[in-house]
């Protein structure tokens, strides 16, 4: 295996050697046998949605049994991936709000952030005056399960984009009813026999990506921040040299922070460090990955040990007494990989169960007490470990984190003359934009695709924008991405372009901040909306845009989605399965410019992809010239 042609992570090829060694079989392996990928899956025109299929469009069969051209059978495809990114994300904000129902004073999960609830609570007309915090909680809590399905009216949060923005979605009908209903809609519209009609198809997948970033998102992370603490700045590592040889190595991974939060406090548990003591260890040693990982590095500082395409290599350190999930990401191959070392591979969820792995329920009524079971099987564990299987490979980063947009204000704080300007406002960020210190602003987020040399496109693509003087602002295993490579840290100043390098050091912040999991890629949405309004514009006006290099899961479809319908410019670094439908070509790559006020625009090779942004980004200045 060309090792370098797989991943550019220095640690991941140690692993790749051990995992060879060891008999032990990784993604790398599979994406090598996998050499020509299916043509039809590839360009999306395959149909199986009916029993008479599967149907593929070819010159020769240009229709479906049914009918369907290759227009209607990509559509159907895209919104059904849009359909399910909108589902996970929005099931795990469900979850969330679930949990915050059974908040309370004495019991497992607490208020965190006061403030913050009573604002939402003021925000979704909830009385406040007088009333116990928790009563607001669960009146709240019960407000947002009811934007899952609730029969009349459209998503509350809508109101917090600006205005124009607004009108836009208004005008164009795609203003998301309630969350069920519009993930139901599509999979009702793409049954057999009902849409044939690709503009439409892509119409309702922008109504209900919208459901998914200004709804489900939103509620995954305001209502995490009120539960469990809103993210303040924190000093982290990041990559698997965060595994110690001497403690009780344990990995989050998943997404959901009702149970990270749980392990977290367990493994500060007294009784559990003494019995980890009493197995021969220092100690336990939590390490995150994924989008889990990323929350709890946002909360607590909780090391990040890789991301999405390290999962099955942290296993393969031998250094890991237990892989704890929840839901989304988590390779099914982790039972097969695990059962090579002493790992246990604990699956925590009904909604995620894996055959081969050990499952430990984990649910919110009994939480504490599940986290600590779950804990406490780790460190039993820890007397299995076989220490002529372990290599622990050195690499790791230092990386600041914790940039909630709360966190990102306060930042901010430090640059503003009270005597003018008032605190707490993105103002300094939209005077840089508008002086052009700063050239523009970009979320770079989403996954690792093995389609790809695992990060390169990331790091390529950060790299590249910092230096061109545009800051940016990253979650999920983009971040992951960055801290691993040393871009969330003071001194990756010097590879920002004189400006960015400048405001980095006036408002002391990294050029490249970790903002958090996926579901936080609304806190990108509240920061571009916030600025927007601050200066009267649009968010289309701003020089900002999406970007993900590696995506991968229907979950970044949905993102891409929501992002080009609020809209911010996205750009691709894998081809989507669009590509059958030289219609679906044409409106998301282009018509949806003149609906949504953005588009897609996908390229493959990350250096090239980074100057189209660049060139995109000063094209976007125009805009202030108008302004006085
Ligand atoms: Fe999953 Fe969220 Fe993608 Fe990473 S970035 S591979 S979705 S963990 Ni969200
Ligand atoms: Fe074929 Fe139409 Fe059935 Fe799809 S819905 S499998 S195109 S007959």
């Amino acid at each position: 295996m060309d090792k370098k042609m797989m991943t550019i992570d220095l640690n991941s090829h140690v692993l790749l050697d051990k995992a060879e060694k060891d008999g032990v079989e990784t993604m790398y392996d599979r994406k090598q046998g996998f050499k020509s990928q299916c043509g039809f899956g590839l360009q999306g025109n395959c149909c199986r949605i009916c029993g008479m299929g599967p149907c593929r469009i070819t010159p020769k069969t240009p229709r479906g049994i049914c009918g369907a051209d290759e227009h209607v059978i990509v559509g159907r495809n895209f919104a059904r991936m849009v359909a399910g990114g909108t589902a996970a994300h929005s099931d795990h904000a469900r979850d969330i709000a679930h949990t915050m129902a059974l908040s309370s004073r004495d019991g497992n999960y607490k208020i965190r952030d006061e403030e913050k609830l009573i604002i939402l609570a003021k925000e979704w007309d909830v009385e406040t005056e007088g009333r116990d915090i928790y009563d607001i909680a669960h009146e709240v809590a019960d407000v947002a399960l009811m934007e899952f399905g609730k029969p009349h009216g459209v998503a509350r949060f809508l109101k917090n984009a600006p205005e124009p923005r607004q009108k836009i979605w208004k005008d164009l009908g795609i203003e998301p009813r309630a969350i069920d209903r519009e993930i139901a809609t599509i999979m009702h519209s793409t049954h057999i026999g009902c849409t044939g009609d690709i503009d439409s198809l892509i119409h309702m997948s922008l109504r209900t990506a919208l459901a998914d970033g200004w709804v489900g998102s939103m509620i995954g992370t305001r209502f995490s921040d009120i539960l469990f603490g809103t993210p303040t700045v924190r000093e982290t590592e990041a990559n698997l040299g965060v595994l110690e040889d001497n403690k009780v190595n344990i990995i989050l991974h998943g997404h959901e922070p009702s149970l990270s939060e749980m392990i977290v406090l367990a493994s500060e548990d007294p009784e559990l460090v003494a019995l980890a003591k009493e197995m021969g260890a220092d100690g336990i040693n939590l390490a995150g990955m994924c989008c889990t990982g990323n929350e709890v590095t946002m909360r607590h500082g909780v090391k990040t040990a890789g991301d999405f395409h390290q999962q099955e290599l942290a296993i393969v350190t031998g250094a890991v007494e237990a892989m704890i999930v929840d839901v989304q990401c988590i390779f099914p191959a982790l039972a097969k990989v695990a059962d090579c070392y002493h790992t246990k591979f604990i699956t925590t969820s009904p909604k995620a169960k894996i055959a081969g792995s050990t499952y430990m329920e984990f649910s919110e009524e009994t939480a504490y007490a599940d986290g600590y079971k779950i804990v406490k099987e780790a460190v039993l564990n820890f007397k299995n470990r076989d220490k002529e299987k372990v290599l622990i490979p050195e690499l790791k980063s230092k990386a600041t984190v914790g940039y909630s947009a709360d966190a990102i204000l306060g930042q901010l704080d430090r640059v503003v003359n009270s005597h003018i300007d008032p605190a707490g406002t993105l103002k300094p960020l939209a005077d840089c934009l508008k002086s052009g210190v700063l050239r523009g602003a970009v979320g770079v987020v989403g996954c690792n695709n093995a389609k790809g040399v695992s990060n390169l496109a990331h790091v390529t693509i950060m790299k590249e924008l910092i230096k061109n003087d545009i800051l940016v602002v990253t979650t999920g295993c983009g971040a992951s991405a960055a801290a691993k490579f040393g871009l969330m840290t003071k001194e990756a100043r010097k590879l920002a372009g004189k400006g960015l390098a400048t405001v980095c050091d006036l408002v002391d912040i990294p050029p490249v901040l970790h903002l958090g999991s996926c579901v936080d890629c609304s806190r990108i949405l509240d920061v571009v909306g916030g600025t927007a309004k601050l200066l009267d514009m649009d968010m289309s006006d701003l020089p900002v845009a999406g970007v993900a290099p590696e995506w991968m899961s229907e979950k970044a479809v949905a993102i891409g989605s929501y992002v080009v319908a609020s809209g911010i410019d996205t750009y691709l670094g894998v081809m989507p399965p669009v590509t059958g439908s030289s219609r679906a070509v044409e409106i998301l790559c282009g018509e949806l410019q003149d609906m949504v006020g953005a588009k897609f625009t996908v390229n493959e090779n990350p250096q090239e992809l980074a100057q189209i942004i660049i060139q995109d980004i000063e094209k976007k200045r125009v805009h202030f010239e108008n302004l006085v």
